[in-house]
């Protein structure tokens, strides 16, 4: 059964996560699936892609497939995770994608969102951001991912509560690009898609580029880089690293106790 379908409609492609018997979790077969669709298009010289779930779907995605994150003692989000990698190649493929969302968006599709260059949502999406939730310590470039996305505190609330956010408020903090009601937001992001498309690709994909590059220009030195994942290092090999782990297999709210 395949995990995503691919469509083509001149030099607008679409990418559809298939995977709803676990909301769209980004597994490493599924993240492989868009990765793999996502070199095809940019080798096909698509202009622009859409990156949706089903119509109608509930969730979007419900982020990093939690059966597929070490039990403890190794980074959980280290350079080779799946979800570092689908990252990646969105922020390299040469086409703009466009996120278009139905559903909510959880923890790592949070940042598969906010990696993608422009989201369109219906009101019925959300976004939240959950390594709190589980324990997980965040990654360094996640972090600057969901900086880029939106301000410091607004960050700092997601990340700290962990709580879902909606389309509107996403939209009047620009963190998403539009919210349109969900009967006219697949004519919409098509809409947009093809607005783009019919620009010079070239220019497109550079100016893209120099935006990641940008973006992406935050100096660190090795000493304080070494420090984060240090740090990182002392929440995943916690307890409660293990514990919000075991608590989601076992579909009970975890209970932490700071070691
Ligand atoms: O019980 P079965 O076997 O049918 O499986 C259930 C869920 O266990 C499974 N599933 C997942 N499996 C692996 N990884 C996931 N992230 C995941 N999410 C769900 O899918 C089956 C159907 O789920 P169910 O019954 O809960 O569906 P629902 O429609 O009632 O609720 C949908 C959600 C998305 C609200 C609910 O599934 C949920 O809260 N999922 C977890 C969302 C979440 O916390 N994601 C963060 C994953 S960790 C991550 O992304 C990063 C590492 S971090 O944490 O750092 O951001």
């Amino acid at each position: 059964m395949p995990l995503v379908e691919t469509k083509r409609d001149g030099a607008v492609a679409t990418i559809i996560l298939d995977r709803p018997s676990r909301r769209n979790a980004l597994s490493t077969d599924l993240v492989d699936a868009i990765v793999e669709a996502l070199g095809c298009f940019a080798q096909e010289k698509a202009r622009a892609i859409v990156l949706r779930a089903r119509p109608g779907a509930a969730v979007w995605s419900a982020g990093h497939d939690v059966d597929e994150l070490p039990e403890g003692r190794r980074d959980p989000l280290g350079w080779d995770d799946p979800l570092r990698a689908l990252i990646r190649s969105i922020e390299e493929c040469p086409a703009p994608v466009i996120a278009m969302i139905e559903g909510g968006v959880w923890g790592g599709a949070c940042e598969v969102a906010f990696a993608c260059d422009l989201i369109v949502a219906s009101p019925n999406a959300t976004f939240a951001v959950t390594p709190a939730k589980l324990g997980v310590p965040y990654n360094v470039s996640g972090m600057l991912t969901f900086l880029n996305a939106c301000s410091l505190r607004i960050v700092k609330e997601m990340v700290f509560t962990a709580k879902p956010i909606s389309a509107a408020r996403a939209e009047s903090l620009g963190i998403i690009n539009h919210m349109v009601p969900a009967d006219d937001l697949e004519a919409f992001a098509y809409t947009l898609a093809t607005e783009i498309s019919i620009n010079a690709p070239l220019a497109i994909s550079v100016m893209k580029e120099q935006l990641r590059m940008l973006a992406g220009a935050h100096p660190m030195s090795p000493r304080r880089f070494e420090r984060v994942q240090g740090l990182r290092r002392i929440v995943y090999d916690s307890d409660d690293y293990a514990e919000g782990i075991r608590a989601f297999r076992e579909k009970r709210a975890p209970k932490f106790t700071g070691r």
